[in-house]
Formats: C-alpha cells, sequence, structure tokens
C-alpha cells in the first residue's frame, strides 16, 4: 500500500460547492444517485480529469452535464472523468449492499436500520468523490424506502420536506446549509424512537434535540441528553460557541467501530455512549457518556466549522477537542479527579505507545492507512500541548486565541500551524520553538536535581526527548512546569512558580531556605513529561500528605509506590530497602485511608495502584510476570496490614445512601478499592464481603465492583455471581460486554481457558466491535494471561487478528499494538510476540489497516 506523505499535500483540482444525493434505501440494496457540481479551483494545478474516490463500488452510468459518457475510467478504485470547461454537472449511480459491510464504513446494516460511518474514508464506499477533507460542499439530500422496515429517515442539516407514496415507500429532504467535507455526511434509516427536548441557545433559537434509539431503551437515555444541553450550555459560556442549526440529532448504534461521530446535525454515537441507568451502568459509564457526548458536540466548532486541511491535521480537530471536553468535564465535576484521571490515561496508553514502535508526532509524517491514526497520540497528547499553551498564558488569554483562530478559519479547512498562530496572534504567546510539540514524537524526560547550600536552594533540570522511529535526533522542547518549595516545618509554599524549561539544561536558584526545602513539581501534570528525580522517601511521604496541588499529592503517592515496584520487578532491591518502602507505602496508604480532610472521590484515586503498564515503562525491557507479582504482592501486603482500616473504610462508605452525588459516587469508589485489596490480602474475607455487596446492590457500580473481585477469585461465589449476573442481564447487551469484560481481564489463574471458552459462547459475536473489544482487549489487560510463558496469550491474540482482519480490519488492526511491544519485553516472551507478528505478516492476504500496523511493528 502506498505510503501517504504530509509534504506531498496539494489543493484538489475542482471545486465541489454543491452534492444533491438520492438514496433508495434497502438493507441489501441501496442505491446511490449522485450529483456533483463541480467547478475548477483557481489555486490548483489545473487537469483534464477529475478523480473521483472510490472503494469497492462501481460505477453503473456517469453523466455529465446531462449526456451519459463512456470516456470515463476506473484507476485503483478511483472514477477519473475527463473534463474539459470550468465547470460541469456530474451524476453518478452506484449500488451497495449494506448487509454485506462488516467492516462498518461506509453505510452499513445494524440490527435491521441503516446507518453511516464516513470519517476518515467511508464516503468513497457509498459513492464516488473527491474524499478529502479539504472539499467542502453543500448537500442536498433525498432519502427514500419502506415506511414500515424504516419509519424514520434522517440526514444532517435540516428537513425540508417529507411524504409517503401509495406502494409504502415514504421519503424525507433534507438540507445542510453548512458546506461541509465528505467525511461529515450522514444518514440513519430505521425503526427509532426519540427523547425529545430543547435547548434556546444565548442568541434566543430554540433548537430541537432529539436522541433516536430502539424502541425499549427510551429510558435509558436522560443522562445523554442532559449531557448535552450541559455542554451546549458550557460551549456557550466558556468559548462563545452557540449552535447553528435548528435541529441536532443523536442515533445510538450498537455495531461502531469507536465511540462516536460528530456528522454536522447527525451525531452518531456507540450505544455505550447513550444507554444509561443505575441498574446498568456505572459511575465511570455516566461520565464517559458526558465525556462523549460534549466532544461530539464541541466538534461542532472544532471540527465541523472549522475542519482540517488534510488528515496529517487530525490534531487540530482531535486534540483540542479531547481538551475542550476534559475541561468541560472538570468544570461538572471534581477538577482534580478529572485532572489525575486523564493524566493515568495518557500515561497508561499514551506513553507506551510514544515509547513503541508505533510513536508518531500528534501532526504525523506519512501513513498508510489513516484509520491507524486515530491514536491517543493524536488526541490525548494532543490534547495535553494545547494545555500546555493555555497553561503559559492562562485561560483568558487562551480563550482570546481560540475566538481569533474561529473567526479567522470559520468555514475553512485548516492546519496545525493556522492553530497555533491565531493563539500566538490572539494570546500574545511565542510559541516559534513551541511548534516542535508537533513535529517530534516521544515523551520527553525530565531530569530534576534539587541542591541546597547555606539559604539558597539550586534547581538543576536537563530535558531529554528520546529517539523514535524515523526521528534519532530530536531538539529540546519548551516545557512549563508549575512548582512550590515547600518549608518541611510549617508544611507550606511561598506561592507556585510557572518555569519554562526552553533548553537542554537550566538552573534555577531560590533564596530564602535556611533548611532544605521539599520540590513539588509538574503540579497539576504542567507537561506531558516523564519526570526522573532521585526524591528522598521522606520527602514523597511528606508531599503524599502535605501537598496542596491535588494531583501532586497523588504523584508523590504513584512515585512512592512506582520506585518500589519498578526496583523490586528487576531484581533490584536487597531485603532492607524492600522493608522501608514497603514500609513507606504502609503509612501513606494508611493515612490516605482515615484522612478525614479528604473526600471518598479523591481517597479513592490515591489508592489506585499505578498500572502495569506504566510500571513496565519505567523499565527499559520489563518481564511483565515479576511486575505482575509484585503489584499482587504489594497489594496482598497492603489489604492484610490494614485488614482493619479496609475493612472499616468499606463498612462507613456502605451505610451512605445510594445516589448521583459526589458523596454516593465517592463511597461507591472507595468501597471496590477496599474490595480490592482485601481480596489481595484477606480473600476468604474479601469473598464474603465482596458476595454481601454483590447481593445487596441496587447499583451497576456496585454490582460490578463486587464481580470484579470475584472473577479473580477461585471461589464458588465466583461461579455463583457469574452465572447470577449473566441471568440477570443477558437481554442488555452492554452489560454483557462488562459480563465478558470482568471475566477476561480477571486476575484469575485460568484466564485464559475463560477466554477461550467465552470466544465459543453463544453470545459472543466476531461482527460486534463492542463485544470483541470487551473479549479480547480486556484479555490484553491480564498480565498473567496475555503474557502466559508458554506464549499461549500472544497466540490467542494473534489468530483473533487473522480471523478479524477481512471483516473489520479497523477493529484488527487495534489489537496489534500490545504485541508490538516486544522490543521492551523480557527476551523469551519478546521471542514469541514476534513469532506471532511474523506469522500474522504472513497472511496471504492483510488489510492495508493491520499491515501497516504489523510491519510497525516489526520494524
Ligand atoms: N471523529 C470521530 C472519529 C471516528 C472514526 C474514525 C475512524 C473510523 C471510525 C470512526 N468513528 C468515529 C470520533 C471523534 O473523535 O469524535
Ligand atoms: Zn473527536
Amino acid at each position: 500500500p502506498q505510503l501517504i506523505q504530509r509534504e506531498d499535500y496539494a489543493p484538489f483540482a475542482w471545486l465541489v460547492p454543491e452534492v444533491a444525493l438520492r438514496f433508495d434505501l434497502g438493507i441489501e440494496r441501496t442505491r446511490v444517485h449522485s450529483a456533483l457540481t463541480v467547478q475548477r479551483n483557481a489555486r490548483a494545478n489545473t487537469a483534464e480529469f477529475i478523480r473521483l474516490e472510490g472503494d469497492g463500488i462501481t460505477p453503473l452510468e456517469v453523466t455529465v452535464d446531462g449526456e451519459a459518457i463512456n470516456s470515463w475510467s476506473m484507476d485503483d478504485g478511483d472514477l477519473m472523468v475527463p473534463l474539459s470547461g470550468d465547470t460541469h454537472q456530474i451524476e453518478i449511480v452506484t449500488e451497495i449492499d449494506p448487509s454485506a459491510n462488516t467492516q462498518l464504513m461506509g453505510l452499513f446494516a445494524s440490527n435491521g436500520m441503516l446507518c453511516t460511518q464516513c470519517e476518515a474514508e467511508g464516503f468513497r464506499r457509498i459513492t464516488f468523490f473527491p474524499d478529502r477533507p479539504d472539499v467542502l460542499s453543500v448537500y442536498s439530500v433525498r432519502m427514500s424506502g419502506s415506511k414500515d422496515q424504516f419509519p424514520i429517515l434522517l440526514c444532517n442539516g435540516n428537513l425540508k420536506a417529507s411524504g409517503e407514496r401509495p406502494d409504502g415507500t415514504h421519503w424525507a429532504e433534507w438540507h445542510d446549509p453548512w458546506p461541509k467535507p465528505s467525511y461529515l455526511f450522514a444518514l440513519v434509516a430505521g425503526d427509532l424512537v426519540a427523547n425529545r427536548d430543547t435547548f434556546t441557545t444565548s442568541s434566543g433559537r430554540e433548537v430541537e434535540l432529539a436522541i433516536w434509539v430502539r424502541d425499549g431503551d427510551l429510558e435509558r437515555t436522560d443522562h445523554a441528553m442532559d449531557s448535552l444541553k450541559r455542554a451546549m450550555k458550557w460551549d456557550e459560556e466558556t468559548f462563545g460557541r452557540e449552535y447553528d442549526l435548528d435541529t441536532f440529532n443523536v442515533v445510538a448504534v450498537s455495531d461502531f467501530n469507536m465511540g462516536a461521530m460528530e456528522n454536522k446535525g447527525l451525531n452518531i454515537f456507540n450505544t455505550k455512549y447513550v444507554l444509561a441507568d443505575r441498574a446498568t451502568a456505572t459511575d465511570g459509564d455516566y461520565d464517559a457518556i458526558e465525556g462523549v457526548m460534549a466532544h461530539e458536540y464541541f466538534h461542532n466548532w472544532s471540527g465541523n466549522r472549522v475542519t482540517c486541511r488534510d488528515w496529517f491535521q487530525l490534531s487540530l480537530k482531535e486534540g483540542f477537542t479531547v481538551l475542550r471536553d476534559q475541561l468541560f468535564s472538570q468544570d461538572m465535576g471534581s477538577e482534580s479527579v478529572k485532572r489525575i484521571e486523564d493524566v493515568r490515561v495518557l500515561r497508561a496508553v499514551q506513553f507506551p505507545e510514544d515509547s513503541g514502535p508505533l510513536a508518531h508526532p500528534i501532526r504525523p509524517d506519512s501513513y498508510r492507512e489513516i484509520s491507524n491514526f486515530y491514536t491517543s497520540t493524536v488526541y490525548n497528547k494532543g490534547a495535553e500541548v494545547i494545555r500546555m499553551m493555555r497553561t503559559m498564558c492562562g485561560p483568558e488569554r487562551f480563550r482570546s486565541g481560540c475566538d481569533l483562530y474561529f473567526d479567522r478559519h470559520d468555514g475553512q479547512a485548516a492546519t496545525c500551524e493556522d492553530f497555533i498562530t491565531a493563539i500566538e496572534d490572539g494570546a500574545g504567546l511565542d510559541l516559534r520553538q513551541f511548534r516542535l510539540w508537533y513535529r517530534q514524537a516521544g515523551t520527553p524526560k525530565v531530569k530534576v536535581r534539587l541542591e541546597h547550600d547555606g539559604d539558597t536552594a539550586t534547581l538543576h533540570l536537563s530535558q531529554d526527548v528520546p529517539p523514535t522511529p524515523g526521528q534519532p535526533e530530536k531538539l529540546p522542547v519548551p516545557i512549563p512546569l508549575r512548582l512550590a518549595l515547600f518549608d518541611r516545618e510549617s508544611g507550606e509554599h511561598e506561592g507556585e512558580q510557572l518555569v519554562i524549561l526552553e533548553h537542554a539544561q537550566a538552573s534555577l536558584t531560590f533564596s530564602g531556605f535556611a533548611a532544605p526545602p521539599v520540590l513539588s513539581i509538574n503540579r497539576g501534570f504542567s507537561a506531558p513529561v516523564a519526570i526522573e528525580r532521585d526524591t528522598p522517601v521522606e520527602d514523597l511521604v511528606f508531599l503524599a500528605a502535605n501537598d496542596d496541588d491535588p494531583f501532586a499529592r497523588y504523584e508523590a503517592m504513584q512515585d512512592l509506590v512506582v520506585a518500589y515496584l519498578r526496583d523490586a520487578a528487576s531484581g533490584a532491591l536487597a531485603s532492607e530497602r524492600r522493608a522501608a518502602g514497603q514500609q513507606a507505602i504502609l503509612s501513606a496508604f494508611a493515612s490516605a485511608v482515615t484522612d478525614e480532610a479528604l473526600d471518598d472521590l479523591m481517597r479513592g484515586e490515591l489508592l489506585i495502584l499505578p498500572g502495569h503498564s506504566y510500571i513496565s515503562e519505567q523499565l527499559a525491557v520489563a518481564d511483565p510476570l515479576a511486575i505482575h507479582q509484585e503489584r499482587e504482592g504489594l497489594k496482598a501486603l497492603l489489604g492484610s496490614r490494614l485488614q482493619t482500616e479496609f475493612a472499616a473504610m468499606h463498612a462507613r462508605a456502605s451505610a451512605i445512601s445510594d445516589g448521583s452525588d459526589a458523596v454516593a459516587r465517592g463511597a461507591r469508589k472507595v468501597k471496590t478499592q477496599a474490595l480490592v485489596y482485601l481480596a489481595a490480602g484477606v480473600p476468604e474475607r474479601a469473598k464474603e464481603i465482596a458476595a454481601a455487596q454483590y447481593d445487596t446492590a441496587t447499583n451497576m457500580t456496585d454490582r460490578l465492583g463486587a464481580l470484579m473481585v470475584l472473577a479473580g477469585l477461585r471461589s464458588p461465589e465466583r461461579t455463583d455471581k457469574i452465572l447470577d449476573f449473566y441471568t440477570r442481564f443477558r437481554d442488555n447487551p452492554l452489560v454483557i460486554d462488562k459480563w465478558f469484560a470482568i471475566q477476561a481481564q480477571s486476575l484469575h489463574p485460568d484466564v485464559i481457558e475463560h477466554v477461550k471458552a467465552l470466544a465459543k459462547h453463544p453470545d459472543f459475536n466476531i461482527r460486534n466491535p463492542n463485544r470483541v473489544r470487551s473479549l479480547f482487549m480486556a484479555f490484553t489487560g491480564a498480565p498473567q494471561g496475555f503474557h502466559a510463558a508458554s506464549g499461549e496469550g500472544y497466540r490467542l491474540i494473534a489468530d483473533l487478528i487473522l480471523e478479524l482482519d477481512p471483516i473489520n480490519p479497523q477493529t484488527a488492526a487495534r489489537f496489534v499494538a500490545p504485541l508490538g511491544r516486544w522490543r521492551r519485553t523480557e527476551r523469551d516472551r519478546a521471542t514469541l510476540m514476534r513469532a506471532e507478528l511474523e506469522r500474522i505478516s504472513k497472511a496471504p492476504k492483510l488489510s492495508r489497516d493491520t499491515f501497516e500496523q504489523v510491519t510497525r511493528s516489526l520494524g
């Protein structure tokens, strides 16, 4: 497959100001008539042809200016139409079979309904078109089909007319006045019901809101609707962005490759991010729905009104929109807890990506299949990079920069460079060197050393951006570090400072410290970097107890545990240091459990141990089983030594009444945390408490928390509750996804056997991405199974990739990354992982998606 390079960008030779589409809808046969008004683009090179991209379709008729032509040709799936004048009308007829579309890209059938997914390059599977984001058109669409089968017909924009015919069909005409690229096109046809509401915008326009679901799911859409209205209001207040159509439709589908899609005026969502009630969705699900609902809505400006010039600019819309949804969720709940959660995801997913074979800059330089670049780097690191700009100029100036960006580029397909320039101009920042964050991959490492002499503390900082594939040499990047120096006696500091480390090294002096202060650095995680510091254990204990920045307090606890587990897992911990490390961790955890000044949501965060992947990141080459055993050993130690405290915390939290407020949510969070530690330390006791929590649960958070703990234990309660859970929820696919995931990611020693059996369960369906992810992606997070010394875990994932690739390549390719970490894994396992990648690479016919990921991973 061809390598597409950022440097090769050239504007398209033609403009397509208007598109008229006609769909005769059928599950097995949909006929598409498309009429394009095309004009020569004065800003591009002239061409004698127009290339209209196609993927797996054939033209049944082609006319130019009303005349059928035969002079068209096909080139690699694309339709080439010769054109001699400056303006033409091209009409093309295609026919597609949505029921055969297992890739879920383009027009596909899901549970008897028809829907589309066009980002990034799905529109070309519907009709021939310049399927690139810099071609913006005004769309008029007429849809028709059986009224029985598809009583609801939805498309982008506003409904203009509708009607019925005597033959049992009906039709609807939609018009979207906002020029948009083809990736934002959407249609839905099906038997759906709506939760309807309205929103009055700040300028007084009333917008009709509707969330469309299957009959029976309606009562689980209220939280999604509330989240949408909160997001609309927040975007007006915080970014001055108002909605711009008369209607905003959201449709939930159960077969979907990603979380959701921001099509103009017609967002399509994975049911996972729409449906919730307390009995079937966890607190985490509620938060995710709020976040994704906001994210897609925010795209209306950051993505739709201002879109991307080409797919290399993906982070322009995704990084910015993730930042916007993160800030929204911070404002809706606990700012510090949300920040900690976001950093946890970044370090668990993006840091490993940045240090592995798939590392790429937030603005990549090349790709073969763009779907492979919808990554944590583009999304989450992209958001961190923009967050740093905000940190450096402050929220008000950042807002001015964003206002300028939206004003300047409204209606355009823009670049990351355009965004940076607008922030520079609007916020008054100099971002010349900062642009390197867009060009360079790799997580910068910042070494920190604090010296004390007389009354002066000197802070030595140095940075190093590690080499990544194709980028052996790196330049220093500007790194904004929020820091404070604490007086040990008073436990206070004299104010926080923002230091920008611009060069490879810097030393800063601070006077007025008669005794060595305690350094708190990268507070609030002001920069997405790895801090390397030899902080004495007593300083970490001090910060864990005293830091007034909640993130830094969490970080001190994490550092304490990470240093211990890193050294323990690499066999570098002599028994004395081991005992001292354990003691420090025990006392930090004991104070976190009992500190009355902490709220439970924050307490729950402090009690989460650093994840397996983050600990692996600390080691050049990691032994996954050693990390797993040490981590479980530490949990057991904490669970047995703090058994009384955890049991008391569980009992206290259990007495807090059920609800959706922060207190009740915090209580649920620490209850599960208590169970996690008790299960590791005193399993017999934990079984009883967990079984009781399961039986008396009135909400999914409690029930699933208890089940998760039981799933890792050998016990009759495990069998009993797993069966009970299935029986209770067998009719709810989203809950059955949880049932698969809980078993696949469990700590149980027989997890591989469980996964093999679950893959044969009648409810397993390889065509449903949610189900595949809940079984197999969850399994890659069970180190004792995925990294089994026999290599069976790796084999299982490789087999899945090979089976799934012809069905749904986009989803299959996502499973390559866990195998791709072989270089950073202990030698014997590395050999096994590599062998599986090679086996995949030899498959006779691999998709572009999987081929690219496997090649990069072996490279
Ligand atoms: N912008 C959306 C991306 C997306 C997507 C990409 C490739 C294949 C399927 C997809 N579904 C949605 C999601 C978002 O970031 O909002
Ligand atoms: Zn997005």
